[in-house]
């Protein structure tokens, strides 16, 4: 069956729609005779965009009345297994997560089949071709993303162009995805180059420690593209210990725009930041009123986001949520 894309503005008609098509419209959940439990195994708390995707769920969840259990998973992909075990255990009404990686869950997802507990993926997917485990998926286009910081570059370089990759977790779906998207698009330059990609894990000290390693083994660094915010000011602190100028010796490109990574990019020490929006909470708190409900939902619902240039770091800096 073909995947419906369904970006925010929709699935607002389409549950309004589906609303009052339901007749009572009140459904069961949180206004019906329980209190909706929900249990949200969570990746960790590796980055900024990490932190205010929590912070959203969390308070998004208590604003819906939903009961929320959480756990932080550092990062491991065994213990977010755990933890969707014992929420199955426990019962609850919905459980959300974002996959940490793109395989594995086939188990785990069948078991909380099989005890007939919906499941959520918000943030990141997985690369199951069963896609009975799961109810919807909400989370950001990675691939596009990574088209977009590609865009960008092929736009502003002159001349040719070394580039250092700094990758994300790998196997994670957004370290997959933005290296696809911009490698699509720097396809059109030939004398755009990635001559180091490395994974960083995500974080400031990983992001660092690698583009160490990169400013000792490449003779000419002309971009770093860095698929998280964290990993490029782990990077800058790296560049400005070797000497050079972060933002005009070596350019720099990275994602999420999370308030260190604008602040970074109003300073001039980024070039190029594509968003990548954390705050699901809301979205993800009414699919699970639905889902809960037993009502339609859109099989995936594509996040709104942009890109911030330099000029339009400095303006949007002041009202930045996270
Ligand atoms: C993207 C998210 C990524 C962020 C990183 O949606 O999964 O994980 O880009 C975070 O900052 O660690
Ligand atoms: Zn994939």
């Amino acid at each position: 069956m073909l995947k419906k894309i369904t970006t925010v503005a929709s699935v607002v008609l389409l549950s309004a729609l589906t609303a009052c098509g339901s007749g009572d419209g009140a459904g069961t959940g949180s206004s019906g005779s329980g209190t909706i439990t929900m249990g949200f195994a969570q990746v960790g708390a590796e980055s900024g965009w990490r932190t205010a995707n929590t912070k959203s769920i969390q308070d998004e969840a208590k604003a819906a009345g939903i009961e929320l259990k959480f756990s932080d998973a550092q990062q491991k992909q065994e213990n977010q297994i755990k933890a969707i075990r014992s929420y199955i255990q426990q019962k609850v009404s919905v459980i959300a997560f974002s996959p940490v990686v793109e395989t594995g869950w086939d188990t785990v997802l069948q078991e909380a089949k099989r005890a007939n507990i919906p499941v959520i993926l918000t943030d990141r997917s997985i690369d199951s071709d069963d896609t009975s485990l799961y109810k919807t998926f909400l989370g950001s286009d990675f691939v596009e993303e990574g088209r977009k910081a590609g865009d960008w570059l092929v736009a502003n370089a002159s001349g040719p162009t070394n580039v250092v990759e700094l990758q994300g977790t790998t196997g994670a779906a957004p370290a997959i995805d933005r290296k696809k998207g911009f490698e699509e698009k720097i396809a059109s330059k030939s004398d755009i180059k990635v001559v180091a990609s490395q994974t960083g894990d995500f974080t400031r000290s990983g992001g660092k420690q690698v583009m160490e390693a990169f400013l000792k083994s490449q003779p000419k660094i002309d971009v770093v593209y860095a698929h998280n915010d964290d990993m490029g000011l782990g990077a800058i602190e790296a560049i400005k210990a070797a000497g050079k100028v972060p933002g005009k010796d070596i350019k720099i490109i990275t994602v999420d725009a999370v308030k260190d990574g604008m602040q970074a990019l109003a300073n001039g020490e980024i070039n190029f930041i594509v968003e990548c929006n954390p705050l699901l909470g809301k979205q993800l708190m009414d699919l699970t009123k639905k889902v809960v409900a037993g009502e339609q939902v859109p099989e995936r619902v594509v996040t709104e986001e942009g890109t911030f240039t330099q000029e339009q770091a400095k303006t949007a800096l002041p009202q930045r949520q996270y």
